[in-house]
């Protein structure tokens, strides 16, 4: 069993200058850790900490400085032990180095794809791990992406990194599994996605949905980055009552509520 009771919320804390909505606001590790506490005195069940941007177009970080942007962070927020930390890597030196310093969580974009010793690191430790669909990479996801069955492509992928991940010697209830809202999809994937996330809940795993903010609420709602929080919010209860049990969000007090109230009336 998962040690995060549904809903969850998973606050976002990017230490990166470039993220799409948060980039550059919590370089300084002081104000990351502050912003930390603050998301979980607002209701987060984990803090997900993430030195490496993956918005569409975005370069890809070397470890060293992936490692320096996370690991003051990660070290004050273990230290400080009131903070459940999540780190958001696709590498293994940076999962190791955060989960020896207090991490619980592994968020790995790649779903264990982008570096061949990550599968070792997670079995060897008793951290979960988030696989996430994405269709090619940060880079050039966004070009034109294309799905013989969207549903169906995204479950088997995700079915097969599960199987991956359990015979690596990950126990699979320590696997989650999520979606990939905007990595590789289009505003009609994305949608589509959404509707239809009871099949993806139906593999029995728990699934985490990232919506927060992305581009396909501003696409609809015509708004910027930090005005797409009743979008934001839209798009969670509605995974929520199709079965979504944690949520990747900036705005965590508003998510939070909003599941409260969605999961009271669903009980
Ligand atoms: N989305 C982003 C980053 N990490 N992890 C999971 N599990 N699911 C997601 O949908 C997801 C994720 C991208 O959003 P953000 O961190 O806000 O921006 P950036 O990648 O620019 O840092």
């Amino acid at each position: 069993m998962t040690a995060f009771a549904r809903p969850a919320v998973m606050g976002v804390l990017n230490v990166t200058p470039d993220s799409f909505s948060d980039g550059g606001e919590y370089l300084d590790a002081a104000a990351a850790v502050a912003h930390a506490r603050a998301m979980v005195g607002e209701g987060a069940a984990l803090v997900d900490v993430g030195g490496e941007s993956t918005r569409p177009g975005a370069a890809p970080v070397g470890e060293a400085e992936e490692l320096r942007r996370v690991m003051p962070v990660v070290e004050a927020l273990g230290r400080d032990g009131t903070v459940p930390i999540s780190i958001d890597t696709s590498k293994a030196a940076v999962a190791r180095a955060a989960i020896a310093a207090g991490a619980a969580f592994v968020n790995d974009v790649t779903a264990l794809r982008g570096d061949p010793g990550m599968a070792q690191v997670v079995a060897a430790s008793g951290a979960e791990v988030c696989l996430v669909h994405m269709l090619g990479e940060p880079r050039t996801m966004q070009d034109d992406p294309r799905y013989d069955d969207l549903v169906s492509d995204v479950k088997a992928f995700l079915e097969e990194r599960l199987a991956f991940a359990v015979a690596e010697g990950i126990p699979g209830e320590r696997v989650w599994l999520d979606p990939g809202i905007g990595f590789g999809k289009t505003l009609e994937h994305n949608l589509e996605l959404l509707r239809r996330l009871d099949e993806i809940v139906v593999l029995g795993q728990p699934v985490l949905v990232g919506a927060s903010r992305k581009r396909f609420i501003g696409t609809l709602t015509g708004r910027a980055e930090r005005h797409r929080v009743a979008g934001t919010v839209a798009a969670n209860v509605l995974a929520f009552a199709r079965g979504a049990d944690m949520f990747r969000v900036h705005d965590v007090a508003a998510t939070r509520d909003a599941l409260a109230v969605a999961s009271a009336t669903l009980a």
